[in-house]
């Protein structure tokens, strides 16, 4: 599944310019009113971004990931907010239902996950199943063909905007063996959406808890059908949304690297350029280089993410050297933009810190980067056990 080149250099195009014309004028707003307005909803229906990923018989457009990296890297160069209304279908909230559900569920979900009519959102996270998602605790109990789901999901995005959730709970018991993926209909009786969460940056993105009470969920929902699958199609689906996270950290360092180049040719001091001092300077080039660095290494990682995906489709697990790579790329990226970010508030010195400036803004939004699909422990701790291999104890 690709596009044609010519197509897709078409598309990604029109995202870019999409990006600079429609969104980058619309981020104050974003950040004033912390909503996206609906009209720019409308033209990114229309521009197909709910679609991306999904192929093109269920009417996405089919983008292979070393071609999703590139419009996922065009994307990032604005507020993350723009993405995240249709980052969830793209990626978290559709691909558990793409890669292991069955043809009834593609059929039934897919096509309207692509058009944007139906928000997809994941809901995996508890409050006290984050790292250990293993751990969670939302139970799903058999009754006749249906399940009776009880529990609370934390932090979950587009949970207000959401008509669906791909929702891990427990239909056995402990462990990840005994957890099930069901597509869940926003509007079931017991279903309640807590208040949007008050964050630290990322305005007009929406987070919130997702409260079930006995909400009665068919048996066919199962992503799969079977249950005892949950947990792998949750993680196969966090090694993409991995990969697509570091795309879009790379466009945010490309644009606040231009930030503050563009600040340290206009900004004068000491009678001459900031820009034109070697201690700035500095800062730009490490900037320069980790962002090279990080773009390559996403690049090759989609390469062999698409050169494994075949292997994905209804296999136990994903090819444990794709999700060691995913979790470096991951791990490597969100971690240079972090400090790219603190040098591009530094090179603005004081103006840096007031909000009229975007580094400001940018500099409070990246910080989840490091924090959501997975934090950087975990990518340290998916890399040093494959490193390592099972213990033999
Ligand atoms: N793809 C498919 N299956 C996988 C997998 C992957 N990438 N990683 C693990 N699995 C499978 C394992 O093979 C194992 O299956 P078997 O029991 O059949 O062998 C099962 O899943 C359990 O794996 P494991 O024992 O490694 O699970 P742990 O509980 O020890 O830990 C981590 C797994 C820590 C990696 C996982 O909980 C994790 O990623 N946590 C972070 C969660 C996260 O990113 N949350 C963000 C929320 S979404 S914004």
């Amino acid at each position: 599944m690709a596009l044609d080149d010519e197509t897709f250099g078409l598309l990604r195009d029109s995202v870019r310019r999409f990006v600079r014309e429609r969104l980058m004028p619309a981020e104050r707003v974003v950040e004033e009113l912390d909503e996206v307005p609906a009209d720019i909803v409308e033209d990114m229906k229309q521009l197909g971004l709910f679609g991306l990923s999904i192929p093109e018989e269920w009417g996405g457009i089919g983008l292979n990931m070393q071609q999703e990296v590139q419009v996922a890297y065009e994307l990032g160069y604005t507020a993350l907010a723009f993405r995240s209304v249709f980052g969830t279908n793209v990626g978290i909230g559709s691909q558990g239902i793409l890669i292991d559900g069955t043809e009834a569920q593609k059929r039934d979900y897919l096509p309207r996950v692509a058009s944007g009519e139906l928000i997809m959102s994941f809901a995996l996270t508890e409050p006290d199943a984050g790292s250990d998602a293993a751990a969670l605790k939302l139970r799903a109990v058999r009754d006749g063909d249906d399940y009776l789901l009880s529990g609370t999901k934390r932090f979950i995005t587009n949970a207000p905007r959401a008509g669906a959730f791909t929702l891990m709970a427990r239909t056995d018991g402990a462990g990840a063996g005994g957890i099930s993926a069901f597509i869940v209909p926003a509007g079931l009786p017991g279903l309640t959406i807590g208040l949007p969460d008050k964050k630290m940056g990322q305005r007009g993105t929406k987070t919130a808890d997702v409260i079930l009470d006995n909400v009665r969920v068919p048996a066919a929902n199962i992503i799969g059908g079977v249950p005892g699958k949950g947990f792998k199609t949750a993680m196969k689906v966090l090694d993409r949304g991995r990969l697509h996270i570091s795309a879009v950290a790379c466009g945010q360092a490309r644009r606040i690297l231009d930030e503050s180049i563009a600040y340290a040719r206009e900004r004068r001091q000491f009678g001459q350029r900031i820009g034109d001092f070697q201690l700035i300077q500095a800062m730009l080039a490490d900037s320069q280089a980790e962002l090279l660095a990080g773009w390559a290494l996403v690049q090759e990682t989609a390469r062999r993410y698409d050169a494994a995906a075949a292997g994905l489709v209804g296999a136990g697990r994903s090819d444990p050297e794709v999700a060691l790579h995913a979790s470096a790329t991951k791990l490597f990226v969100t971690e240079a933009l972090g400090r790219i970010a603190d040098r591009g508030v530094q090179i603005h010195g004081g103006s840096g810190y007031i909000n009229e400036f975007a580094v400001e803004r940018f500099y409070r939004d990246v910080r989840l980067l490091r924090l959501y699909e997975g934090t950087s422990q975990i990518q340290q701790i998916i890399i040093g056990r494959a490193l390592v291999g099972p213990s033999p104890g």
